[in-house]
């Protein structure tokens, strides 16, 4: 095995070293043998630097011409595109995620660079009439400053790109820390942005931990804007330590998506997208879908095969294109499944399968069975609060109404989805669950970039990242007047009356 590589901060457009020395290891979730690299520890300190460095090329940055900083996304994205295969690896190698899966998330970075390079061309205000003759009046967009971004470990290049790119197209320059898991795969991303021509100090990388690296971003005075994406636990610190120099602060966080399978539903269609929903990136994403909300007329098919096809899943390292369901991120994530496990079976929910870390030839990783509750019910705890593991809970309703007010009944309201063949069904689904994201006849995740991408309640700020949603958080309006007429000219006052 080759020597373990150290990756440094970057700050200004050098690679160095946290001021402290202190460094940490990224490990293989699959085989924690193998250290991924070595990571700076990053502090206070750090933060000053990379902020200063970001405050400096802001001043340059801005006043490149939008469609010319949207060029340099252009060419990340073709960048990307060559690189893919490479950085899928790096990705699934740190993060645990089966290679279709860090394929599809290196493509998320593509197509939000292809979507957000055309922005450069857009950025569009608006220009309205003036009340008073002879004079001009519009609404432009103009960029922050330093945004500071806190990025998680389950989608390491999707999400920074999210975050960066329109960042950057709207002319802002960043201090991003990637979580502390998965910090390889923003290094990639942010190669390729240097090898795309990317001026020095528009991108900055401090890496480490939260409390450490993460809240001197969020408490610095010269970072403008803040963008985390992580826990409602920790949304809540970083949302209100923001708070405190009225900072704008876009929070994305948990979700307890539910599927709804009513009785005319195309039921292997919707158990295809319950595997999916609840097994992709082994339950580990805001979006998965951890409860299965069944009218009882479909409820003993369902979760026959849901349970048959659970039980067949393969599990394994996801380097191994024959595995299907990869590890758990790290030994927090896994004791939490089997804490989660515990109290559903206290409460009273059914073992339909798995529930338990796998040993033997998996130990080395942080392993864990696909596992479903049957007989679950809307109150208990594993139907209400985040696992962020492969773990669902199916839960039987008598009608469309009750199922709809159930998958309204937790703390979060990120995304949700229908399986039924009626169309009135459908739209008044659609009207009537409070989330941010509804899918019918497909299963709880699989957002496309173009679109606005958050929820409400426990799972956001009201903020939303993706298509214009990010363009709305990262730029500010600045309405501006010009008057042409040669004289004093009074709003509200010189009204011609
Ligand atoms: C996340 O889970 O944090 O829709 C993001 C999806 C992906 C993004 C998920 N495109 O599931």
């Amino acid at each position: 095995m080759s020597a373990v590589k150290t990756y440094k901060n970057l700050i200004g457009g050098e690679w160095v070293a946290s001021r402290s020395g202190k460094t940490f290891e990224n490990l293989n979730p699959a085989n924690t043998d193998d250290v991924v690299g070595i990571f700076q520890a990053s502090d206070q300190n750090d933060v000053n630097d990379a902020v200063a460095a970001a405050q400096k090329a802001f001043e340059t940055w801005r006043l490149v011409p939008a469609p010319r900083r949207a060029e340099i996304i252009f060419r990340a994205g073709e960048l990307l595109t060559q690189r893919k295969e490479q950085y899928a690896k790096d990705m699934t190698r740190e993060m645990g995620k089966v290679l279709k899966e860090t394929r599809g998330d290196v493509q998320e970075a593509i197509d939000t660079a292809y979507f957000m390079a055309g922005e450069g061309r857009r950025l569009f205000g608006a220009t309205v009439p003036s009340e008073l003759p002879n004079k001009f009046a519009m609404a432009i967009r103009v960029p922050l400053g330093v945004v500071g971004m806190i990025a998680p470990w389950n989608f390491p290049m999707a999400i920074p790109s999210w975050k960066l790119f329109p960042a950057l197209v709207c002319g802002n320059t960043c201090v991003i820390k990637p979580a502390e898991d998965t910090p390889l795969s923003t290094f990639n991303l942010v190669q390729t942005l240097i090898d795309a021509g990317l001026p020095k100090g528009v991108i900055n990388i401090v890496t480490g931990f939260g409390p450490e690296a993460g809240a001197p971003i969020v408490n610095h005075p010269d970072v403008r804007a803040i963008s985390f994406t992580g826990s409602s636990e920790v949304g809540r610190i970083v949302g209100e330590a923001a708070a405190k120099s009225f900072k704008p602060c876009s929070l994305e966080m948990g979700g307890k998506n539910a599927i709804i399978v009513l009785d005319d539903a195309n039921i292997s269609l919707a158990i295809d997208g319950a595997v999916w929903g609840a097994f992709g990136t082994t339950g580990q994403r805001c979006t998965a879908a951890s409860r299965m909300i069944v009218q009882k007329g479909a409820y003993n098919e369902f979760v026959d095969k849901f349970v048959a096809k659970a039980k067949s899943l393969k599990v394994g390292d996801g380097l191994d294109e024959k595995n299907e369901m990869g590890p758990q991120i790290n030994e927090q994530q896994i004791n939490t499944s089997i804490k989660y496990v515990d109290i559903g079976k206290k409460e009273g929910a059914k073992v339909l399968a798995g529930g338990n870390r796998l040993e033997g030839a998996h130990k080395k990783g942080w392993f864990f069975e696909p596992t479903i509750f049957g007989d679950g019910n809307a109150k208990m705890r594993i139907a209400q609060e985040e696992i962020f593991g492969p773990v669902a809970t199916v839960i039987p309703v008598s009608s469309v109404e009750e199922a709809v007010e159930i998958a309204n009944g937790t703390p979060y309201g990120l995304s949700s989805s229908l399986y039924t063949r009626d169309v009135n069904k459908a739209f008044r689904a659609i009207r009537d669950i409070y989330a941010g994201i509804t899918y019918i006849n497909a299963p709880t995740i699989g957002a496309e970039v173009h679109l606005p991408f958050g929820g409400v309640k426990a799972t956001g700020n009201g903020h939303r990242e993706g298509g214009l949603g990010a363009v709305d958080f990262y730029t500010q309006w600045k309405s501006v007047y010009i008057d042409y007429s040669d004289k004093l000219q009074r709003a509200q006052i010189d009204t011609g009356e």
